[in-house]
């Protein structure tokens, strides 16, 4: 028991050699260097049960006093996906016509995106995720903590799991992107947080030559 009187469990993490954490490091940062963000999907159908096992990992992330404030929506049917791409498109038209400054347009010609999504009906799944602002319990509102934080970092694990077990994404965020609570049905408190349509690159997909920036340009050593 802790000082509160509340439950403890004795951590189980395995003391491994330091060639071997290297060696576990070198493999997970190669197997990243490999994730692209997608928008060329094929349409063939991905297994529910390794997006549920990759929600799984997403549901680990740590969060503010442990809450867990989010929801993952996976869809996969015909119908709410185009709705979703008619919803997002018809943000994307206005944003892409005036809410765009031309910095941003330039910031963005090297991804060649535009106001159209068809990868939104043609992923075999997009996962939306909500961020619940705070909860509901008894009629009651229940603040949450750090909760865009906490949701960040479960949809970076998310991300991860996926691109690991083998399946491409993207991270799409239409703006604003109140449409998709709309058409997903879910309450006030939920806010959406991003969107990733899921799925097998289509045949011969290809995606804008980007340069990472190389490690002695992001970490300092103090
Ligand atoms: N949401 C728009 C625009 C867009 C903005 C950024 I910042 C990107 O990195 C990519 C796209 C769209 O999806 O086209």
């Amino acid at each position: 028991m802790n000082h509160e009187g509340e439950p403890t469990l004795p951590l189980d993490l395995p003391r491994r050699p330091g060639p071997e954490l290297l060696e576990r490091a070198r493999r997970f940062r190669e197997t990243m260097a490999s994730r692209r963000s997608v928008r060329e999907f094929s349409s063939e159908a991905v297994p529910l049960d390794v997006l549920d096992e990759c929600v799984r990992a997403a549901g680990s992330a740590p969060s503010g006093a442990n809450r867990q404030p989010w929801t993952f929506v996976v869809v996969t049917e015909p119908a709410l996906k185009r709705a979703i791409r008619l919803g997002a498109e018809a943000e994307e038209r206005e944003f892409y016509a005036h809410r765009i400054t031309d910095e941003w347009r330039a910031a963005l010609a090297p991804l060649g995106t535009n106001w159209e999504k068809p990868f939104l009906e043609r992923a075999p799944a997009l996962i939306a995720i909500f961020r619940h602002a705070y909860d509901v319990e008894e009629g009651q509102k229940r603040t949450n903590y750090y909760t865009v934080e906490s949701v960040g970092i479960a949809v970076g694990i998310l991300i991860a799991a996926l691109h690991h077990a083998g399946l491409a994404t993207l991270t799409h965020t239409p703006s604003p992107m109140a449409f998709l609570g709309q058409i997903l049905g879910r309450p006030a408190n939920e806010k959406a947080f991003v969107l990733l349509p899921v799925g097998y690159p289509s045949a011969g997909c290809r995606v804008p030559a980007l340069h990472k920036k190389a490690l002695e340009e992001i970490r300092l050593l103090r």
